[in-house]
């Protein structure tokens, strides 16, 4: 694991991260809180924080909370506390502040090893939870929440050459093909666009036969260019049906960024760009 280590002492430092380096851990030594939160923002791989209470500029439990209050950020963070001061007063107060563990300082080797598995373990939960929570279990691509906060997320990092497109996507007809084929079938040919779908971007499934594709950085034709290539693949298609295969077409809605825009206006958009290709008699790419 990677692994932050806070403490105003160099030489308790050395003796913890040499500790954790002979378990394989790669550890980052910080002597300053504020130093220890800056890289922590920047490296998403560190899965574990253990902190000293008596550091500064920030105390431990100060830096508790500072991790704790990272909105954008749901990747788990094991934050252990470290008070020589072992009462159980320090203990209360780090637990309140958002710290999973509390040790004496300096930690025993295997009490500090065994602290550690069990925090391998609840990251290893934590990491499968969110997963489950953010997958469609049909196709496996982003569900529709997950599919909204990347968009959300990848606006907020804002655009640096062109501003993102979206294309939304529905399979035509699809209550045809599961009135005539059955829903096994039906669930065979939403599988086989997901798959198609999911190459680039980000791509989710927003409802039963829906998808969304986020694209970043695409200009409006070549958002128009991606979907009709998308559209002419899925004609192509074969569901197997029996002995026998199922072809079907799925219509576009295409949306670009433009100028002070919003994610539920790109999402509207798209919406109504797909609206007019059913109108218009599906199989077709619409803007
Ligand atoms: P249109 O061309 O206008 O999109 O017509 P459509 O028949 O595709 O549209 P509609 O939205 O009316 O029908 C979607 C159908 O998808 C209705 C629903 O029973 C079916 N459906 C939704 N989720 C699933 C699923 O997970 N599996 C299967 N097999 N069918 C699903
Ligand atoms: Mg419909
Ligand atoms: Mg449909
Ligand atoms: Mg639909």
């Amino acid at each position: 694991m990677q692994i932050v280590v806070v403490d105003s002492s160099q030489v308790v430092l050395r003796i913890i991260a040499s500790l954790l380096e002979a378990r394989g851990h790669t550890v980052h030594e910080f002597t300053e809180s504020d130093a220890a939160l800056e890289f922590m923002t920047h490296a998403p791989e560190v899965s574990v924080l253990i902190t000293s209470l008596e550091v500064r500029p920030m105390n431990g439990l100060e830096l508790c909370w500072a991790v704790r209050s990272r909105a954008e950020d749901r990747r788990p963070m094991h934050i252990i506390t470290m008070s020589s001061a072992n009462s159980v007063h320090n203990l209360a107060e780090a637990l309140d502040s958002g710290a999973d563990d509390f040790i004496e300082k300096p930690p025993r080797a295997e009490e500090l090893h065994a602290r550690l598995r069990a925090a391998e373990r609840m990251a290893r939960l934590q990491e499968e939870l969110i997963r489950l929570a953010d997958t469609d279990g049909l196709t496996g691509l982003l569900n529709r929440r997950a599919f909204r906060e990347r968009m959300d997320a990848a606006v907020a990092r804002g655009f640096t050459l062109r501003p993102p497109a979206l294309i939304f996507v529905d399979i035509d007809h699809f209550k045809r093909i599961n009135d005539l084929y059955g829903h096994d079938v039906g669930d065979l040919a939403i599988c086989a666009v997901a798959r198609l779908l999911d190459e680039n971007g980000i791509v989710g499934r927003l409802g039963g036969e829906e998808f969304g594709i986020f694209l970043p950085e695409r200009d409006l034709d070549s958002a128009i260019f991606h979907a009709e290539g998308l559209r002419v693949r899925v004609r192509a298609l074969r569901v197997p049906c029996g002995d026998a295969t199922v072809g079907l077409t799925c219509s576009f809605g295409v949306s670009t960024w433009s100028g002070e825009d919003s994610v539920a206006a790109l999402l509207k958009r798209a919406d109504v760009a797909l609206y007019a290709a059913k109108a218009a008699g599906r199989n077709r790419v619409m803007v």
